[in-house]
């Protein structure tokens, strides 16, 4: 890639000053980056001590045999311990952890005393199956409380989890699951997939299933001997449990990464570091108040998202927070914000494709509820288009509430790259700057760090103590994947940019950056200028084989409400927004096809597979769909594409 590459050409000029109010109390001021930039690892340890520790660590990081990192090394702490029993014996006991909505309308809530019991039961459980610590254990639960209590447990007794998340692979001692959950107002059968999976080879280690019963559809098929309820076996255990001390390297966790190329990396977490960063940049960039607000974050557990950030990020500060199972529209497209009404939600977390879709189902639906009560706004997973950003601060946020846009994978654990709600002038579309004690900046091909006005590749420079350890299995791939690229840094395998003031902007995965005439473009920001345009909704964009031009941009868009267009006017429509581009971008942006869909092929945690995409435009085959949430919308886009011309 060249260093005009991925072109500095969208110009966003708003600009938002953090609230005066949030700005006056603030829990991390500007100070936190200059304490972080005059000792690092000094302000590291500081925020080690915001866990309770067992045997307090007196070292920090060993980066002796890099990029194999150990953070707090000789410490020992319990995760489940530091995200649940203190807060209960700090007098915290009646404080609500999680107020759980079921998508047919059924809640519970739970406070910290009883999630206390709840996590014990469920540790002694899997103790009487004969998990011990070392031992993985699989996840493949909906969106209730069982899966918080089933990961906390799993933390308790030092048996890393691996929650599954679209494919299926089980190399556990137990999976735990559920007969199923509700999607879009229906019981959706989980286990038989368990089932299926644990016929494959690789699953011999099973040795139990333990099930959660949620819908209580009838025909559970059920293997004696194997299969457990988890109403039999939990519920008769007791409700103590005395958490062993774990070293802070112990595995805490292996999440695979839903892989739009090649085989999925099993991304291997650990316990000290982990959770250190985790409950620092919770509280440093929601600004928690855990005496008043109630936070949310709509991510699904089984992605990173969710692990972060409603599992060990909240509860480790001791937050109220809500867990929802369904999805937005069910039963009414309203839903989402009724539910902030209705528990007074202060922090609420979601992803642009979200926030898109409700830019799609129009600004009455959120105006017809009480937002009030928000006062800070998260976005995570892809890159947020300008107009979306000003979308939600505008129709969720009272035009008033700061908009955090946090760049962060499953490798890096936690928030690396995001404004902070009450220091950070924020603009539409960035996340801006590495949070205090974060090391990121953007290099071109030969590694140099680019001038202030260019592009190239995001690095992080420095270690942090929430990264990944490794890929499971696999040290070579973790060192080829991310530490071969460019000496001495971590590449994170997307396209970024600095903008005059340094600040930095993400263009998305550097797979996706299209070659047109010699031009590096980014999908983002031709997206992010079909989505400037009033008439489209969501947009994803590809680079086509073109004879002429290397690659030829070929954009997929939704409509705003549902338009449905003749022939001639969607040929007039095409026109204009290619018109739009050009004028936004230059010309050689100019998509060469666009073309109107109904829906785009999204991941579970909402990214858009530009790889399908790109088979549809190459009239290819289609590769693997397995990770996509509906693989009805590849036929219903292949059904609407014209001859490639
Ligand atoms: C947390 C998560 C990681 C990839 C990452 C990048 C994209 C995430 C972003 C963003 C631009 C943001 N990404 N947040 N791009 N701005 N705020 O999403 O983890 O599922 O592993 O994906 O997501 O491309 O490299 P994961």
């Amino acid at each position: 890639m060249s260093n005009e590459s991925l072109a500095n050409l969208l110009k966003e000029e708003r600009r938002f000053a953090p609230p005066a109010d949030l700005a006056a109390r603030a829990n991390v001021t500007a100070e936190a980056y200059e304490q972080a930039r005059a000792d690092r690892l000094g302000f590291w340890a500081a925020q080690a001590r915001r866990l309770s520790w067992h045997t307090e660590p007196t070292q920090t990081l060993d980066w002796s045999n890099p990029p194999f990192a150990k953070w707090f090394a000789d410490g020992k702490l319990n995760v489940a311990y530091n995200c649940v029993d203190r807060h209960v014996e700090n007098g915290l006991g009646d404080r609500v952890a999680l107020h759980f909505e079921g998508e047919p309308g059924d809640t519970r809530s739970i406070t910290y005393a009883e999630l206390q019991r709840e996590v014990s039961k469920a540790a002694n459980a899997l103790t009487e199956l004969g998990v011990q610590a070392g031992d993985r254990v699989a996840i493949y639960l909906p969106m209730i409380p069982e899966a918080v209590v089933s990961m906390l447990a799993c933390a308790r007794i030092g048996a890393p989890h691996s929650l599954v998340f679209g494919g299926f692979s089980a190399d556990a001692r137990v999976v735990i699951t559920a007969d199923g959950g509700y999607r879009r107002g229906k019981p959706s059968a989980l286990k038989p997939a368990v089932d299926e999976a644990l016929t494959r080879p690789g699953t011999e280690n099973v040795r139990s299933v333990l099930v959660v019963r949620r819908t209580g559809q009838e025909d559970v098929a059920w293997t004696e001997g194997r299969d457990v309820w988890w109403h039999d076996l939990v519920e008769r255990q007791s409700d103590r449990h005395t958490p062993e001390a774990f070293d802070a390297e112990h595995p805490l966790f292996i999440l695979y990464t839903s892989g739009t190329t090649g085989k999925p990396k099993g991304i291997l977490h650990t316990t000290g570091g982990y959770l250190t960063q985790i409950s620092y940049t919770h509280h440093a960039v929601f600004d928690l108040k855990p005496e008043s607000d109630v936070f949310w974050c709509t991510a699904d557990v089984g992605w990173v998202t969710g692990h972060s950030y409603i599992v060990y990020g909240p509860l480790s500060n001791g937050a109220t927070e809500v867990l929802y199972e369904g999805t937005p529209d069910t039963p009414h497209r309203g839903r989402w914000w009724e539910i902030v009404q209705k528990y007074g939600v202060t922090i609420l977390y979601t992803a642009p494709t979200a926030i898109r879709a409700a830019m799609k189902w129009g600004d009455d639906i959120p105006a017809k509820f009480d937002l009030s009560s928000l006062r800070v706004l998260g976005s995570v997973g892809e890159p947020i288009n300008p107009e979306a950003w000003v979308w939600y601060r505008e129709h969720i946020g009272a035009g008033t509430t700061p908009v955090v846009d946090t760049w962060w994978q499953t490798e890096t654990g936690g928030i690396m790259i995001s404004p902070l709600p009450g220091v950070t002038e924020t603009k539409p579309g960035s996340a801006q700057v590495p949070l205090p004690g974060i090391s990121a900046t953007v290099v071109d091909d030969d590694a140099n760090e680019v001038p202030n006005g260019s592009g190239g590749y995001l690095v992080l420079t420095e270690p942090w103590p929430s990264m990944l350890r490794t890929i499971w299995g696999d040290d070579q791939r973790y060192l080829d994947t991310y530490w071969s690229r460019f000496e001495g840094r971590y590449f994170a395998g997307d396209g970024a940019k600095k903008d005059e003031d340094g600040d930095i902007w993400l263009l998305g995965r550097v797979d996706d950056v299209m070659l047109v005439s010699g031009h590096n473009i980014s999908t983002t920001e031709v997206e992010s200028a079909l989505v400037s345009h009033p008439k489209v909704a969501e947009a994803a964009v590809v680079g086509a084989t073109d004879p002429q031009t290397t690659q030829a941009i070929c954009a997929f868009v939704i409509l705003r409400g549902d338009a449905d267009l003749g022939e001639e006017e969607s040929a007039a429509l095409v026109e204009e927004l290619r018109a739009h581009v050009g004028k936004q971008l230059g010309p050689i942006a100019k998509p060469k096809r666009i073309l109107p869909v109904a829906e785009l092929p999204k991941t579970r945690s909402g990214k858009i597979m530009r790889r399908l995409l790109r088979d549809v435009a190459e009239n290819r085959t289609l590769g693997d769909v397995t990770t996509l949430t509906d693989s009805s919308v590849m036929e219903l886009i292949q059904a609407k594409l014209p001859a490639a011309p």
